[in-house]
């Protein structure tokens, strides 16, 4: 999405609510926050439900951790479509995120009669935590396109989904502003604790690429 889209970059990104849960979900316990990814997902007649998982599956430490860890990933689902239960709205594990132990077997812990469809209107927009369960639903119309942006964000001491940094064109960043810089690691970024990370020669890498 960053790549292709330009209002996608000027203004999903620089939403004002898209900060304020970044800073919710993560300031406290672990500082500097970025993207994950950034995808337009859409599910269309015929297409399968998605396997069940938690978005903190990226770091395997987290499994081990389970309800007791950190935050390590919220997601966002912006509905550019109408989502129901027939077009493949994403589906939830209500209580998921509270369960004992997340490592349990894929049968004992995921199943689909346990979800919940999240419907919504275009323009809504669903949050969640990486350690809630769900998954994109099934679509059982004929003709009808379930789409939507997902929007996750991790801290900043995680290695994102997508490889920003290498696929970005610098001019491109440069217009962009600087809160939308740190997201896409463009800047340096400081962990809750350390003395941060994403650096050149002890120098900020926004000081290193001369952004303003
Ligand atoms: O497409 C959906 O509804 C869910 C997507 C999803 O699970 C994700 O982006 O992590
Ligand atoms: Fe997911």
């Amino acid at each position: 999405m960053v790549t292709h889209s330009k209002t996608f970059r000027e203004q999903v990104l620089n939403d004002d609510l898209i900060h304020a849960l970044g800073e919710y979900f993560f300031r406290k316990e672990s500082g500097d926050w970025w993207l994950m990814a950034t995808q337009l997902i859409q599910i269309g007649p015929g297409n399968v439900a998605q396997k069940l998982h938690r978005d903190l599956e990226n770091f395997p430490a987290f499994i081990k951790m389970g309800k007791s860890g950190p935050c390590v990933a919220a997601n966002c689902m912006i509905a550019l479509t109408e989502f129901t239960e027939e077009n493949g709205a994403t589906r939830i594990i209500p209580g998921s995120h509270e369960w004992d132990n997340f490592e349990m077997s894929e049968e004992e812990r995921f199943r689909h009669e346990d979800t919940i469809p999240a419907l919504m209107k275009a323009g809504d927009m669903l949050i969640w935590d990486g350690k809630v369960v769900h998954s994109g639903g099934e679509n059982k119309t004929d003709s009808e396109y379930r789409r939507g942006i997902a929007l996750p964000l991790t801290p900043a001491y995680f290695t994102p989904e997508e490889t920003y940094a290498f696929s970005i064109d610098l001019e491109i960043v440069r217009t962009l502003p600087a809160r939308v810089q740190k997201m896409i690691g463009f800047r340096s970024v400081f962990p809750a604790s350390g003395s941060g990370l994403w650096q050149h020669n002890f120098e900020k890498l926004e000081d290193y690429l001369g952004l303003h």
